[in-house]
């Protein structure tokens, strides 16, 4: 039986991927170059320096270490600038309704994001009060795919992680569920998520009686 769910934010609560895009790409255009959205999809779920190393790369520019940490600030200054702006109708659809169902059934709620700003846009969404643990990028030494972000939610949920499901908008997100022996429920593309055990396109689709499959 399932004991706990573990949620990825970005993608999967709330839609911050279209900020990241726009403070990255404003990084390369002041560098003197641009980039798709079709590369940004690269960037969903990785960390803040490796998804800047990317870009880096992409657009041949090489800087020294120092630089980097300069560039990795300003364009999270641009991006909390746009964070700060979210609202609670930015939560997606039946996102709020499914939390609620879980919370009712005594079942465990954790976050397990790559993102160093998860409590600061929970906040902002006022969905904070949802959650029984936080597992960030602010906890971890390993990011996706690996399943230390998972596996710390399944520890301080107190759940193994054969009793654990986690929903996941990213491939490498769920390579890491599936790597620490977990459930994985995609939300997006079953063309693109063709390692999850289940894929959904919102939680609108997803009821309590779906979780044990
Ligand atoms: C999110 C995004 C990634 C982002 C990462 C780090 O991960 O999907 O694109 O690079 O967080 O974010 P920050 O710069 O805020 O620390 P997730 O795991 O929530 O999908
Ligand atoms: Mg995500």
């Amino acid at each position: 039986n399932i004991k706990a769910c573990l949620f990825d934010l970005d993608g999967v609560i709330v839609d911050t991927a279209v900020y990241h895009f726009q403070a990255w790409r404003r990084l390369a255009n002041e560098l003197g170059f641009d980039f798709t959205e079709h590369q940004n999809e690269q960037l969903k779920g990785i960390s803040r320096m490796e998804s800047l190393e990317l870009i880096l790369n992409w657009g041949n520019v090489s800087l020294t270490e120092a630089e980097k940490v300069e560039w990795a600030t300003r364009k999270n200054d641009w991006y909390l600038d746009l964070v700060k702006l979210m609202t609670p109708n930015e939560v997606l659809p039946g996102v709020a309704k499914f939390l609620t169902d879980l919370r009712e059934a005594g079942i465990k709620i954790a976050l397990g994001s790559a993102s160093k700003n998860s409590k600061l846009i929970l906040e902002r969404i006022q969905m904070l009060d949802y959650f029984d643990a936080i597992i960030d990028g602010n906890n971890i030494t390993k990011g996706k795919p690996d399943p230390q972000v998972f596996l710390m939610g399944a520890e301080a949920t107190n759940a193994l992680p054969s009793e654990c499901v986690v929903f996941e908008d990213a491939v490498a997100g769920v390579q890491a569920a599936k790597a620490g022996g977990m459930k994985a429920i995609g939300v997006g593309s079953a063309d693109v998520l063709t390692e999850a055990d289940l894929v959904i396109t919102t939680f609108e689709e997803m009821t309590l009686e779906r979780l044990n499959f």
